[in-house]
């Protein structure tokens, strides 16, 4: 699976960005409290949801911080990919719920 072979090495470059599965409720949402942040701050028309643009916002934000698979993102130019991974229910909008559920996996 050249997918989990990405992700493996993905995980180890990066040491740590998504949530092992085991977290408390409380866990993720502690760790997610930086992305929190810049979640809000990106959602520009403060709709809830992050459109395709604001998104690219939002990634820079971690990246910037160094905030899960961001910087790989950000170096590989895979906005595009990446949003269309997390926005689960493809509406073109990327909900906190959505990013939650996407950085528990
Ligand atoms: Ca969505």
């Amino acid at each position: 699976m050249k997918k989990n072979i990405k992700y493996a090495i993905c995980a180890a470059t990066f040491g740590y960005a998504l949530l092992p599965i085991t977290s408390s409720a409380a866990e993720v949402e502690e760790k997610l409290k930086p992305a929190r942040k810049n979640f809000l701050a990106a959602d520009a028309d403060k709709s809830s949801g992050l459109d395709a643009k604001e998104f690219v916002t939002f990634i820079d934000a971690n990246a910037a911080i160094s905030f899960g698979k961001a910087k790989e993102i950000q170096q590989r130019k895979a906005y595009d990919r990446a949003f269309s991974k997390v926005d689960k229910n493809q509406d073109k909008s990327l909900t906190w719920d959505e990013f939650v559920e996407a950085s528990k996996q």
